[in-house]
């Protein structure tokens, strides 16, 4: 898988005090000694020798501290749910593009952007969807995605990054409900796709899905298991307690017919016949 690039690189994590970031930490720490994790706060269980940036993904000139002399970015920092336009326009608009800027004037060489399903919410469950196709954001949040993937493509092009979106469905140790057995990753799963975009000598630019081997899956992923990816976890392994934890929650007449779940229920005014097909 290896591009043979030098292996003391500086891989800079942003995000890494997130709920991604804490379950990725450990595993990558073993992949690649002396990452540097950055966030606006320190993580809790930060482990001795391990490097810690504070930075505010809204100031640029933190931004730039954090990817200074790095050779590549995993770029999962910004806000990871639905939010109100300031906070998405502050976290995922205005973050991601100073982001991307500081890489770029840091002569950084390849990006992994965490990108999410919510990109893509309002496809009808009942279709099974590649990424060669338009988009169909769930939120603001999903916009903001959908931006991300856009920015990743522009500094493809115009700059020669290496740029890897991943469409992350859900990161767990197990899938939390039945629209998770579609879309549930296991940390080590993600981390393999974290791996393929800082290593392999193919990428340009490219979009995966964030997903484990799930028989329930929605997503054709053949692009990242053309390039290596062989996922090691099944969530039909944890059916029984998806199922379990499903009871509890109950129907969402809207939420259930799209791949975004709930997000596309909230704040939803359409007749569901139109937003389907
Ligand atoms: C996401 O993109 C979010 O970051 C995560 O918190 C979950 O809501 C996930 O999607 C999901 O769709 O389950």
């Amino acid at each position: 898988m290896t591009d043979g690039e030098d292996k003391n690189r500086k891989i800079v994590f942003t995000g890494a005090s997130g709920g991604i970031g804490t379950m990725t930490r450990p595993l990558l720490a073993k992949l690649y000694p002396g990452l540097v994790l950055s966030d606006r706060v320190k993580p809790r269980d930060l482990q001795p020798g391990e490097t810690f940036v504070a930075a505010d993904l809204t100031k640029p000139e933190e931004v730039a501290a954090a990817v200074h002399g790095a050779h590549s970015v995993i770029h999962l920092g910004g806000h990871s749910v639905e939010g109100t336009w300031d906070q998405i326009l502050q976290a995922n608009i205005i973050g991601c593009y100073n982001l991307f800027e500081a890489a770029r004037q840091a002569g950084v060489k390849r990006v992994i952007f965490a990108s999410s399903n919510h990109a893509i919410g309002f496809y009808p469950r009942k279709r099974r969807i590649g990424t060669n196709l338009t988009v169909r954001p769930d939120s603001r949040y999903g916009v903001s995605k959908v931006f991300g993937e856009g920015l990743g493509s522009l500094y493809s092009d115009k700059h020669g990054m290496a740029v890897t979106c991943l469409r992350i469905g859900n990161v767990g140790p197990t899938p939390l409900d039945v629209r998770r057995l579609s879309i549930w990753i296991s940390p080590r799963d993600l981390v393999q796709l974290f791996r393929i975009g800082l290593e392999h000598p193919d990428i340009r630019y490219e979009i995966f899905y964030g997903a484990s081997d799930n028989a329930a899956g929605w997503w054709d992923n053949s692009r990242a298991q053309q390039l290596g990816y062989r996922p090691a976890d099944k969530s039909e392994d944890h059916r029984a307690h998806a199922e379990a934890e499903q009871a509890k929650i109950g129907p969402d007449p809207v939420g259930d017919l799209f791949q975004g779940g709930s997000f596309c229920s909230a704040e939803f005014t359409n007749d569901v016949k139109r937003a389907e097909p």
